[in-house]
């Protein structure tokens, strides 16, 4: 394996800006939220100082709300639309103004684990900056329940059938005219469609105007939906938070508080009909009424169940790489359309962890080993046709870079300390 391993190890340096690394050159040229904890948890696996680095300048941009952004613009680059000008957040360094899933707890637990020694003092360091983003999640957006999203991009799961109903009622029909540059760098096939942009901008461009007031976002933005992906990323972090506060001597009741009012939220996603854990339009009540990979993260907080694993093996079973983003039964399905049907290799990593926390390694070793072969068959994607294996989206992709080191890419014998 050593040639993979070499060949990841490339990747997270030639991505590497200096403290910050990009999901993939060209398509993504800046840093985003979930990607650099990913990244981080990479180079844990060969440079425990950079990994720690990464978390500092990603929590650095946290706002004063709490709230860590999606994207932190460091240096100007025209090769990505929507840039700051359109956010017109005002921050320094100027950042997007949405925010993304909360990973970087679970992913500072696992590198701190992986060299206590090293990584107390900075843990420490980043401790009250997690502490505050957490208690923003659960003050501001879990204030129905379970984790809302008021963008679809801030459940990293972008255009997901799960978003499709609060979508159709976002008007972007007004939009101020722009140019993508998305689909300048990889095949328009795979990426969102135009009617999508013009939505995703319109509700940039309502929280711009709203001067990105959390309150008035909640209250009136275009799109509230409840996101069963974030839910269980949280609820998963909050406990992750918890044993690292616990280690480092704080007080950690107010994070199990969360915890357990998140948990109790669980039964407000559980969709009867769908057999499963489903999106729910906030606004309206409806449930998506459509399986993704957003409710298999059950299985990070111990939340799983017997009926939702019969759905995960069906979907699982109808294709040939991987968990699929989306249900392969579905009219909705399409296996090379971003988040519409392809199997990402992040998502199985963080399902793995998931895997292994239920005590499911049979789970955990098919997910590897399916997608380890697609690494291999291709090259570090970001995502993949899970019916023939077709690499879609960016090359070079960091996260699939780091999760090959931690996770894909080993075998027992060789896995990092807490994660096999
Ligand atoms: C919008 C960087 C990001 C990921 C997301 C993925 C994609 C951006 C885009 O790329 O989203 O945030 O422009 O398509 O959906 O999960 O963090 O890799």
């Amino acid at each position: 394996m050593s040639t993979l391993d070499d060949r990841a190890r490339q990747i997270l340096r030639k991505n590497d800006r200096g403290g910050y690394t990009l999901p993939t050159h060209g398509l993504y040229p800046y840093q985003w939220n979930w990607d650099s904890a990913f990244a981080a948890w990479g180079f844990s696996t060969f440079d425990i100082v950079r990994a720690w680095d990464e978390l500092d300048t990603l929590m650095a941009s946290q706002w004063d709300s709490g709230m860590v952004p999606h994207i932190i613009f460091h240096r100007p680059d025209p090769g990505y639309f929507p840039g700051p000008e359109i956010w017109g957040t005002g921050q320094e360094p100027a950042t997007s103004g949405i925010t993304q899933p909360p990973v970087a707890a679970t992913m500072a637990r696992l590198i701190w684990e992986s060299d206590p020694a090293t990584g107390s003092a900075r843990l420490e360091a980043l401790y009250p900056g997690l502490l505050n983003w957490h208690r923003w999640w659960h003050e501001v957006r879990c204030s129905h329940g379970p984790a809302a999203i008021t963008h679809p991009w801030e459940s990293g799961r972008d255009n997901c059938p799960d978003w499709d109903i609060g979508m159709a009622d976002v008007d972007g029909s007004g939009v101020t005219p722009y140019t993508r540059r998305d689909t300048s760098h990889v095949d328009p096939a795979m990426r969102p469609t135009k009617q999508d942009y013009d939505r995703y901008i319109a509700m940039v461009e309502f929280g711009r105007n709203a001067g990105w007031d959390d309150t008035t976002i909640m209250r009136q933005g275009p799109f509230l939906m409840a996101d069963p992906g974030i839910t269980f990323i949280l609820l998963r972090a909050h406990q992750d938070l918890a044993v690292i506060g616990r280690a480092l001597g704080h007080d950690v009741r107010e994070i199990e508080g969360w915890a357990h009012t998140l948990r109790a939220a669980l039964p407000s996603i559980w969709n009867d009909r769908l057999k499963a854990y489903d999106a729910r339009n906030l606004r309206t009540g409806a449930f998506a009424n459509v399986l993704g990979s957003g409710a298999f993260l059950a299985y990070l907080a111990n939340a799983a169940n017997p009926t939702l694993e019969a759905q995960l093996m069906r979907v699982w079973n109808a294709v040939n790489y991987g968990i699929p983003s989306a249900d392969p039964q579905a009219a909705s399905f399409d296996p090379r359309k971003y988040w519409r049907g392809p199997t990402w290799p992040v998502i199985n990593a963080l399902l793995a962890i998931g895997f292994k926390t239920a005590g499911r390694h049979d789970l955990e070793r098919r997910l590897r080993d399916e997608t380890q072969t697609l690494i291999r068959k291709h090259g570090f994607y970001e995502y993949f046709d899970p019916l023939d294996a077709t690499p879609c989206g960016g090359s070079d992709f960091t996260w699939t870079a780091a999760i090959w080191l931690t996770w894909a890419g080993r075998t027992p014998e060789t896995a990092q300390k807490g994660t096999a």
